[in-house]
């Protein structure tokens, strides 16, 4: 007998801008001037704020939390392809996204402050709270395509990941099930290849994250992660698949985190300054700058004025928060149960109890 060959597969990579800020126009998406000045805007914008958030947790004014820094061109070229009724199911990295989506930089960082409240996002928004841990919400973007194919509704899910949640095996739960019932969904993972300190090559032996959709019979796509306009193209096509109920879509963007993993994190302990310094020359940020400043739309002041802009909103989002007065010690035992159970009801009256006799 012979022997047939029964799959063959190919992965494409996906690049549109390069990093001297040339675009190749065949690939160029469908941009005006001033929806590409707006991702210019909101890029910057993330990244003011991650640093700002960066010097609040230094300085004891906010808790642990993770940073984009490096990731903003795949967030927020993602976000913004997505349109008002299509739901957003992020992990907990997504700051970019999450502010394109219309969350305030005040509820982001209450949430970061551990003040449970910042956690309920508005409901009209269709993005669900920040999930810590890692790959469970994968499941939740397959149920919620589900339920919105069931409703008749004709809209998109986007769910963000990191390369180390392909590991889990929810990961292989949510693609099982969104191939087999092609729910519309769009798997985003973000391989800014380090799970922590675990480097991507003992995450797995896939050479791409992409190819793992072959397994599951969905289409999967390799896309420069610090190209926003690739980004954007290759998330506006998976939306548009899933949202016909032609097939949901595996894209892995390929970035890096140029800061450490959490402010909990200290990332030089497992990789060299010539790693980071190659991909900081990579920055999506600066590529999309040299792409605006050759098409005459940025120059020195205008950039300026961008910082400056963003510095301001941060500064007032920063008011805004610390204006808010902390949660008491009774929101310890909300927040998990839409009604509290009893045994809960009774730990708050006895914690609450003993702080009134401390008084
Ligand atoms: C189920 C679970 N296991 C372990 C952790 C601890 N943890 C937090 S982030 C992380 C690594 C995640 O890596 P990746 O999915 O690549 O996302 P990235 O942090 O790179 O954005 C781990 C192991 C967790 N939060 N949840």
């Amino acid at each position: 007998m012979p022997v047939r060959s029964l799959v063959s597969y190919s992965i494409d990579r996906v690049e549109v801008l390069d990093p001297q800020g040339v675009v190749d126009e065949a690939l160029m998406p469908d941009l005006d001037p001033g929806e590409i000045m707006r991702l210019y805007e909101h890029m910057v914008l993330t990244r003011r704020f991650d640093e700002r958030m960066f010097k609040l947790q230094r300085q004891g004014r906010l808790g642990t939390f993770a940073r984009v820094a490096g990731q903003e061109g795949a967030q927020v070229g993602a976000a913004f392809a997505l349109r008002p009724d299509d739901w957003l199911v992020p992990a907990f990295r997504e700051t970019g996204a999450l502010l394109w989506r219309g969350l305030s930089m005040t509820q982001i960082l209450q949430y970061w402050s551990g003040d449970e409240r910042g956690g309920a996002f508005p409901k009209e928004l269709r993005t669900l709270p920040v999930a810590i841990p890692v790959g469970t919400h994968m499941l939740h973007a397959v149920g919620i395509a589900w339920a919105m194919k069931q409703a008749g509704e004709q809209v998109a899910v986007l769910t963000f990941f990191g390369e180390g949640a392909t590991s889990e095996g929810d990961f292989s739960e949510a693609m099982n099930m969104a191939s087999v019932f092609n729910v519309p969904v769009v798997f985003f993972c973000q391989n800014n290849q380090y799970a922590i300190s675990v480097p991507y090559t003992k995450q797995t032996a896939s050479p791409t994250v992409a190819q793992k959709a072959l397994a599951y019979g969905m289409f999967g796509v390799q896309v420069d992660g610090n190209d926003v306009f690739a980004v954007y193209r290759v998330t506006k096509e998976a939306l548009e698949r899933a949202r016909t109920g032609s097939e949901p879509t595996l894209i892995e963007a390929h970035t890096y985190r140029v800061t450490d993993h959490t402010t909990s994190d200290d990332a030089r302990r497992y990789r060299t300054d010539e790693e980071v310094g190659l991909w900081r020359g990579r920055d999506p940020i600066e590529r999309l700058a040299r792409y605006l400043k050759t098409q005459g739309s940025l120059d020195e002041a205008g950039e300026a004025g961008i910082l400056a802009d963003a510095d301001q909103k941060v500064a007032e989002a920063v008011a805004a928060f610390e204006a808010i007065p902390p949660p008491g010690p009774e929101e310890i035992f909300k927040h998990v149960f839409a009604e509290m159970p009893p045994q809960l009801v009774e730990q708050q009256a006895a914690l609450m109890a003993r702080l009134a006799r401390r008084r």
